[in-house]
């Protein structure tokens, strides 16, 4: 689990938060996306990815992030607009406790598609479980 620091530029205007690809985020941004509005007692998400990087960042309000790489899980609390937890692919995500306020934006190292998705946690778990899913996803993702 990776919960990256950055750095806010602050001054008595207030904070800014600056990232850039492969300095700040480990890889080319294709794609972001950002959720609000989360209704009380949603779990998003329930899914893994076979090539997709993100990072995610709740710029407001807060949330919890369930990461399940088919042997542990751990729940990460964001609660800081300048934290960003890094999900690699083939790691099982949940977002869940969003606050009223919450918006979290998610960096995307690809663009979507909707064919990258495992949406069956049996099948993440026999992919991570019996070794396949690193050499799969090199090839596919050509990381
Ligand atoms: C992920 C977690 C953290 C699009 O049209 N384009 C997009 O880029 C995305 C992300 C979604 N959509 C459409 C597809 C669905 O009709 O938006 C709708 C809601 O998406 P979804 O149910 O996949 O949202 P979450 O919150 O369950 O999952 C999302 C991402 O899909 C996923 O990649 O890792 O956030």
């Amino acid at each position: 689990m990776i919960k990256y620091v950055f750095q806010p530029h602050g001054d008595d205007r207030g904070q800014l938060v600056a990232l850039e690809e492969f300095k700040d985020i480990p890889f080319r941004v294709k794609r972001v996306y950002y959720m609000y509005d989360t209704a009380a007692g949603v779990t998003r998400g329930g899914h893994a990815h076979k090539c997709l990087q993100q990072i995610l960042i709740c710029i407001h309000g807060s949330c919890k992030i369930r990461l399940d790489n088919g042997k542990e899980k751990k729940v990460i609390p964001l609660e800081k607009p300048y934290e960003g937890l890094y999900v690699a692919n083939n790691m099982w995500r949940e977002m869940f406790d969003f606050s009223p306020d919450a918006v979290l934006m998610v960096l995307a190292s690809e663009l979507y598609d909707e064919a990258d998705y495992i949406r069956n946690y049996d099948t993440f778990l026999n992919l991570v479980k019996n070794g396949d899913a690193v050499s799969t996803a090199e090839e596919i993702c050509r990381i």
